[in-house]
């Protein structure tokens, strides 16, 4: 009895999770660098613009079909595996100076980075700042700043 009770309450547990993960994206939606390419040469400080198309933008904590907010990932590598094996496409973002989030529904950012080359990427995140299924992201970039 006490196997059958644990089996049910984990099987409401793993139902939960995949439900709390699960923002669907929108077919063939993008997020884009409007104003940056790979390779380009900035002086800082320097504005990055957000490129989005198929779905919308929303503040974050709002759950609204076919809507997510801009995040934006800086000196790190693509969002996939984190170093811990676990899948970041299926877990909220963090919050620090590699992730930056525009909650409030931003769509342009003016960074101040140090000289030298650095990554950037675009992820889209739901009301909850986890990626949406499939995840709406951008090329990781390679920008120096003089
Ligand atoms: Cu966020």
């Amino acid at each position: 009895m006490k196997i059958i009770l644990l089996t049910l309450l984990l099987s409401v547990a793993a139902i939960g999770n995949a439900a709390a993960q699960e923002t669907p994206s929108s077919p063939g939606a993008k997020v884009y660098f409007v104003n940056l390419s790979d390779g380009d040469t900035v002086t800082a400080p320097f504005k990055v613009i957000f490129g989005l198309s198929g779905m919308g933008v929303a503040p974050s904590g709002i759950e609204k079909k076919g809507t997510g907010h801009h995040h934006l990932l800086i000196d790190r590598p693509p969002l996939g595996k984190g170093e811990d094996g676990e899948d970041e496409l299926e877990l909220s973002l963090p919050t620090d100076e590699n992730h930056l989030h525009f909650g409030n529904g931003q769509t342009e950012t003016t960074l101040k980075l140090d000289a030298g080359t650095h990554t950037l990427q675009l992820v889209l995140g739901d009301h909850a700042h986890v990626p949406h299924s499939p995840p709406v992201v951008s090329k990781v970039i390679t920008i120096t700043v003089k």
